[in-house]
């Protein structure tokens, strides 16, 4: 008799919380719940969460790619405070708009972020070009501001020392314009305008640049590495687009 009132007792328990009906112990749970909004990146992709902690809060999933602005992001200016990082991908953080100010590179699920985030990349989580050490793959062209590969020393006072990576397989989110085609610096290669100095190709990789946007202008066509645009007829600090290919 005992034994069967005992079952009867845990069945309705499990029924409630089944059903998520508060026993007068679960505000809390209840409360955080209702704050979840369920943006999970997918391995490529990263989440931007205005609460501080990661999964909270209003959010955006932001496929590969460059967001100059907040508005580009779909989060107002200056709220993100958490970010989830897809397995495969990095998040670059600016405090400014148009990749300017501090920067926080994440690889991470990461909250408690302080909320000034104004421009971000999405990338791949091994295009690491501020390690000296970089090298590009079959199909990717790294681009530096700086002579010689030099990654390693971004200054976010004058924002200058900034490098991206462009493979022949992605596509420009903002003008797509085929595999492997950036059409400007701003949206399409995660740089300013006429920045570059120096470039790493990727074995069996060509980068043609071209001095305006639109693939229009002097072209420079590059099968290898190339320590200093200063030495090539299209001239320091010029590039406005750029095309990688790779067989
Ligand atoms: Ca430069
Ligand atoms: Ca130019």
């Amino acid at each position: 008799m005992y034994k069967t009132v005992t079952l009867v007792g845990l069945g309705s328990v499990l029924a409630l919380t089944a059903c998520g009906i508060p026993d007068g112990g679960d505000s809390d749970v209840v409360a955080v719940q209702s704050k979840v909004t369920g943006c999970v990146p997918g391995a490529s992709q990263i989440s931007i969460f205005q609460g501080s902690v990661v999964g909270l809060g209003e959010c955006r999933t932001l496929n590969p790619g460059f967001y100059p602005t907040g508005t580009t992001f779909g989060l107002p200016n200056d709220s993100i405070q958490s970010v989830s990082v897809g397995q495969s991908a990095r998040a670059v953080l600016f405090r400014d708009d148009h990749y300017f100010g501090p920067r926080t590179i994440l690889t991470m699920n990461t909250g408690g972020l302080v909320p000034n985030t104004s421009s971000i990349r999405v990338e791949r989580n091994s295009d690491n070009c501020q390690s000296s050490t970089y090298a590009p793959g079959t199909g990717a062209v790294a681009i530096y501001d700086f002579p010689n590969y030099d990654g390693t020393a971004y200054d976010p006072n004058t924002g200058r020392g900034d490098c991206t990576v462009v493979h022949n397989d992605d596509v420009c989110i903002w003008v797509p314009s085929g595999a492997g085609r950036f059409a400007n610096p701003d949206q399409c290669f995660g740089l300013r305008n006429d920045l570059i100095s120096s470039a790493k190709i990727g074995p069996n990789t060509t980068g043609i640049f071209h001095r305006d946007a639109n693939f229009t202008g002097i072209v420079q066509v590059l099968h290898t590495s190339q320590p200093d645009f200063g030495t090539l007829s299209i001239g320091d600090n010029t590039v406005s687009s750029i095309e990688v290919t790779s067989p």
